[in-house]
C-alpha cells in the first residue's frame, strides 16, 4: 500500500493514506493496471499517481475514445476497463462508450469525478455541476458513489463485480471531489480494500436444458450454428471448436466472432448467409443475440414461418424469447454449457445429412467465384475490393494482427473480403453500428495485447476519433490507420439538392490528404493510389511498428448509400427537387 505523500505532525507517527491512494490500491489489488482517461479537475492526481505506483495511464484527447479503449480492453481480456474522467462535460463525453459498451456486453468502468454533493444537490452552480450518478443509472448496468474513503474498496469491489459477472456491461462510479483528500490510518485502509474472489463465477447449465437441446439438435435435417461476439468473449475457443467439428454443423459468424473459428474452415458457410439463414431448420446460437442484425430471427430473410427452431445459449436468461420462440434454451456461461453439451453428445453424433452441406457448399462456391471476379480487378482509381484485397492478405500472412473496422461500405465490404484466422482479432462497430469507435478500440487493443493494429476506416468514421492519432504517435504505438478516403459518407460524389454553394450533406474536402495529419505528431503519413503503394506501406508499417496513417484514394462513385443497410434507411417518398 502507497503512503500519502504529505501528512500533519499529530498523524507523522501513523502511517497515512488517502481517497487517492486507495482507489489506485483498490485497482492494482484487483489485477488492473491499465487507465484510459483525460485529465483535469478533480482527478488530475489520481492519474498522476496511479502513473507513480505502476499503473499505465494512457491520456486520451477526448473521453470518448478513453471510454471506447476501456470497453474494448474490456472485451479482450474479461476485466473491466477503465475509464477516468473529470465531473459533468469529460463525465458526458464518456458516457456514449459507456451506453455502447452495455448496449455490446463489453465490461467497463467509468470512473468520474465529480463535484461536491452539498452544491449540486441544492443546484447552487458549482463547478461542472451534475448529478451523473442519476444521469448514469439508465445508461449501465449498475451506478455506484462512494462518499467515504473507507469504503472505496467495497465501491470498487462492486464496480468490478457488476461489469464482469453475468452478462458483461459497463459500471458508472462515481467519486466525488472531496474524497480523494480524505485521510485515514494506512492500516485501515488496507483492511477496508477488497479482492473480488471469482468476480464471474461459471454458471452450470441444467442437465434437463442439455438434454433438451440435444433432443432438438437430433431431429435436425438442416441445422446451423451462429456464432457471435459472445462465444468470442467467453475464451471456450477450444471447446466450441470441438463442438462445431463434434457435431459436423455448418456454421457462420457473426461480425466480431470472425475468427474464433478460422473463416477458411470448412463448416463455414459465412459465405452463404442468406441461404443457411432461409433453409435451415435448426439453428444454434451461441452469444448472439436475435436483434436487427439477425432481422430478429424472422421475416422472409429465415424462410416460410414455422420453418425454424431455434436452441440458445446465453448467460442471460431473458434473452431467451425476446424476439421469438426458443424452443431450447440452455442458460449459462458458454465455457460450462458447451462443454456439457460435448459431454452429453456421447461418441456417436450424426453429422448432418450430405445434401444439407453439399447445398451449401454450391453455396458458397457460387459467391466466392462471383467475389474472386471483384477482387481480380485493378480499378483505378481504387474500388473498395481492390484496396481490400491487398488487406486481406496482410491479415493471411500476419494472422495476429488485431483488424479494427468501421465505417459503412468500409466496413461492411472489408468484413466479407477479409478473412479472418484467430479469436478476437476483429473488433468493429458492433451492436449499434456506432462510428467512432476506431482511435480507442485500436490503442487499447495493442496496449493490452501487445499486437499490431490494422484500422480500416472510412473517412467518416475516421473523423470521430482522428484527432487520436497525436495519442497513438504520444505513446508511439503499432498501429497502422488505412483511411478509405471516398470524400464523403457512402459516396463523395453527392450534390446539393438545394443547388447553393454548400455542399452536398454528405461531402468531405475532395482530394484531402489524412496522411499529413499524422506526419505532424511525427508518424508515418502515406498517399497511395494503388494496390501496389498500398500493400508497401501497410507492409512497412506493420514490420516497422512505427504509428502510420495511409490516405488510401477510393473512387468516390464506388460505395452505395449506407452500405449494406441501405434498407434500413428511410427516404422521403414525396418528390420534390433533388430528393
Ligand atoms: O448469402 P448472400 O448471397 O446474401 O451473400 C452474402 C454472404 O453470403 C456473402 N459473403 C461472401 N461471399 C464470398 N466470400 C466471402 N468470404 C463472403 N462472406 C460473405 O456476402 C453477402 C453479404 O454478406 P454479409 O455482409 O455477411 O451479410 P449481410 O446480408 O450484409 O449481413 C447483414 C448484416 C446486417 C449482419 C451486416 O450487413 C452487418 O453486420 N452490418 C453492419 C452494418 C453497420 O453496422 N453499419 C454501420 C452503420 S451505417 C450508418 O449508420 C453510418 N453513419 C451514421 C452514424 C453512425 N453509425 N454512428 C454515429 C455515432 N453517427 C452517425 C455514418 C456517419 S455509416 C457512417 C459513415 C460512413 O461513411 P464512411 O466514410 O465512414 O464509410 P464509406 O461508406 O466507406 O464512405
Ligand atoms: P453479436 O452482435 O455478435 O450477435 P451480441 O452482442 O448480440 O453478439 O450477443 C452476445 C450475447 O452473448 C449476449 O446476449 C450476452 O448475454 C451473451 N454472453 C456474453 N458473454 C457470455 C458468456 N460468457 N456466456 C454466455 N453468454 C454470454
Ligand atoms: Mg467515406
Amino acid at each position: 500500500m502507497s503512503a500519502a505523500p504529505e501528512q500533519t505532525t499529530e498523524e507523522a507517527e501513523v502511517e497515512m493514506t488517502d481517497g487517492f491512494h486507495l482507489v489506485i490500491d483498490a485497482l492494482k489489488l484487483n489485477g488492473i493496471n491499465n487507465i484510459y482517461g483525460v485529465p483535469g479537475i478533480p482527478i488530475t492526481d489520481l492519474g498522476r499517481l496511479a502513473q507513480a505506483e505502476g499503473m499505465r495511464v494512457i491520456s486520451f484527447r477526448h473521453e470518448q475514445n478513453a471510454g471506447n479503449a476501456a470497453a474494448i480492453a474490456g472485451y479482450l481480456t474479461k476485466s473491466p476497463g477503465i475509464c477516468l474522467t473529470v465531473s459533468a462535460p469529460g463525465f458526458l463525453n464518456g458516457l456514449v462508450a459507456l451506453a455502447n459498451a452495455t448496449t455490446n456486453c463489453f465490461p467497463m468502468i467509468l470512473i468520474s469525478g465529480s463535484s461536491e454533493r452539498e452544491i449540486v444537490d441544492l443546484q447552487q452552480g458549482d463547478y461542472e455541476e451534475m448529478d451523473q450518478l442519476a444521469i448514469a443509472k439508465p445508461l449501465c448496468k449498475a451506478a455506484f458513489r462512494v462518499l467515504h474513503a473507507a469504503d472505496i474498496g467495497i465501491g470498487v469491489a462492486r464496480a468490478i463485480r457488476a461489469a464482469v459477472s453475468g452478462r458483461p456491461g459497463g459500471v458508472y462510479l462515481d467519486l466525488p471531489g472531496k474524497l480523494f483528500g480524505q485521510v485515514m490510518e494506512a492500516e485501515a485502509g488496507r483492511r477496508s480494500l477488497v479482492k473480488v474472489i471469482d468476480p464471474a463465477p461459471a454458471q452450470i447449465p441444467a442437465p434437463s436444458a442439455i438434454e433438451r437441446a440435444l433432443d432438438v439438435l437430433r431431429g435436425a435435417k438442416k441445422p446451423l450454428i451462429i456464432l457471435g461476439k459472445g462465444a468470442a468473449y467467453a475464451q471456450a475457443d477450444d471447446d466450441i471448436r470441438a463442438f462445431v467439428e463434434k457435431s459436423g454443423i455448418p456454421f457462420t459468424p457473426m461480425s466480431m466472432a470472425k475468427g474464433l473459428l478460422p473463416d477458411l474452415h470448412p463448416q463455414c458457410a459465412a459465405a452463404a448467409r442468406s441461404t443457411v439463414l432461409a433453409e435451415s431448420d435448426v439453428v444454434v446460437m451461441i452469444g448472439a443475440r436475435l436483434n436487427w442484425l439477425l432481422s430478429h430471427g424472422k421475416g422472409k430473410q429465415w424462410g416460410p414461418p414455422g420453418s425454424k427452431k431455434f436452441i440458445q445459449i446465453d448467460i442471460e436468461p431473458r434473452e431467451m424469447d425476446s424476439n421469438v420462440e426458443i424452443a431450447a434454451p440452455i442458460v449459462g456461461d458458454i465455457g460450462s454449457c458447451v462443454s456439457a453439451l460435448l459431454k452429453a453428445m456421447g461418441d456417436d453424433w450424426q453429422h448432418p445429412p450430405a445434401e444439407w452441406t453439399a447445398a451449401i457448399n454450391a453455396k458458397k462456391e457460387t459467391n466466392i467465384a462471383r467475389m474472386a471476379t471483384r477482387l481480380g480487378k485493378n480499378s483505378s482509381p481504387m474500388d473498395y475490393h481492390s484496396a481490400l484485397r491487398v488487406l486481406r492478405d496482410v491479415i493471411k500472412e500476419r494472422p495476429d494482427t488485431i483488424l479494427v473496422n468501421e465505417g459503412a461500405n468500409t466496413l461492411d465490404q472489408a468484413r466479407g473480403v477479409i478473412d479472418m484466422y484467430q479469436p478476437r482479432k476483429r473488433l468493429d462497430v458492433g451492436t449499434w453500428g456506432v462510428m467512432g469507435i476506431g482511435m480507442g478500440f485500436a490503442i487499447a487493443a495493442t496496449v493490452e495485447t501487445g499486437k499490431p493494429v490494422l484500422a480500416i476506416e472510412g473517412d467518416s468514421a475516421f473523423g470521430f476519433s482522428g484527432m487520436e492519432v497525436e495519442t497513438i504517435c504520444r505513446y508511439n504505438l503499432p498501429i497502422c490507420i488505412v483511411v478509405f478516403n471516398n470524400d464523403g459518407i457512402y459516396r463523395g460524389d453527392g450534390v446539393n439538392p438545394g443547388g447553393g454553394d454548400d455542399p452536398a450533406t454528405t461531402m468531405f474536402v475532395p482530394g484531402s490528404r489524412y496522411d499529413r495529419m499524422i506526419e505532424s505528431f511525427g508518424g508515418v503519413g502515406v498517399n497511395a493510389t494503388t494496390p501496389d503503394e498500398l500493400k508497401q506501406a501497410v507492409d512497412a508499417a506493420i514490420a516497422s511498428g512505427k504509428p502510420t496513417l495511409i490516405n488510401a484514394v477510393i473512387d468516390p462513385a464506388a460505395g452505395s448509400e449506407s452500405g449494406n443497410i441501405g434498407n434500413l434507411n428511410p427516404k422521403s417518398a414525396l418528390k420534390k427537387k433533388g430528393a
